[in-house]
């Protein structure tokens, strides 16, 4: 790995949003492709920072400060990964569902989202199924992932799954879901695709899709 993107890495790694940005300005200065940047510098440390929470070295606050900093290098990147007609590895559609304002955990699975290559289109937090639906359509999304924290709203989950349904687009988005009140049997008899019990799993699963 260069230099400059060992700088990269190790900035994520230590959630160091200014030297971050920095660093990924200097690479951009030095000639490096955006590309390179991303998949050299910034996808290896968010992959190492999941590894790091599974094993219980990192937890959600170090988690969160890493992915703040990647996204501060992300934004850098952004426009110069338009210019270069760079490809997100797919595009998820993201929200919090109906009645839940619950939205820590899902902005970090957003994070690590964007962390793997995905371009993150995040709907918020009380999202009726009929937008996820609109929104996935409008969007193109490969991906429909779901967040709830409370047992009295996850039941809209499957509400959501229907609208998709029934909009024609079950055949063509992948729906994966997640929050500390949901469990894979539960994401089963919904008809989700897949469940992450956290943000890196989220992220290992939406690229095995
Ligand atoms: Co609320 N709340 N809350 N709350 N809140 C819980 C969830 C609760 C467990 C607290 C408790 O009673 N012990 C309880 C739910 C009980 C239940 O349903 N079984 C509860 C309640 C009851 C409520 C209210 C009803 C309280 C009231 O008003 N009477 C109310 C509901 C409001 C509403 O949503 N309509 C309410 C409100 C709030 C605040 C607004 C004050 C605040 C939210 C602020 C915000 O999010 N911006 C809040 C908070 C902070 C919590 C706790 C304390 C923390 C949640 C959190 O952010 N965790 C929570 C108790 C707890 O969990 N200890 C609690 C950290 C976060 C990183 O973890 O969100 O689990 P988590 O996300 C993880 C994984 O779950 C997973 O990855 C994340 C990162 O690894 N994950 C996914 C999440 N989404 C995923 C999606 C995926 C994959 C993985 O794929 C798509």
């Amino acid at each position: 790995m260069q230099e400059v993107l060992k700088t990269v890495y190790q900035g994520i790694l230590h959630g160091n949003l200014e030297g971050v940005q920095e660093s990924v300005g200097e690479a951009v200065q030095a000639g490096l492709d955006a590309d390179n940047i991303l998949k050299g510098g910034l996808i290896p440390a968010m992959t190492e920072v999941g590894r790091l929470f599974e094993e219980g070295e990192y937890f959600v606050p170090e988690m969160l400060v890493a992915a703040r900093a990647m996204q501060g290098g992300l934004e850098i990147l952004k426009p110069l990964l338009v210019e270069e007609d760079v490809k997100p590895v797919g595009k998820v559609v993201i929200g919090t569902v109906k009645g839940d304002l619950h939205d820590i955990g899902k902005n970090l699975v957003a994070m690590m989202l964007e962390g793997a290559g995905f371009e993150v289109i995040d709907l918020g937090t009380d999202v009726s199924p009929d937008k996820f639906a609109e929104q996935a359509r409008e969007k193109g999304a490969d991906i429909v992932a779901m967040s709830a924290l409370l047992t009295t709203t996850m039941t809209n989950m499957m509400v959501t799954i229907k609208a998709i349904e029934e909009a024609g687009l079950r055949e063509k988005v992948k729906i994966m879901v997640g929050g500390a009140p949901l469990t894979d049997e539960y994401a089963i008899q919904i008809g989700a695709d897949g469940y992450a019990a956290d943000a890196s799993q989220a992220a290992k699963l939406a690229l095995s899709f």
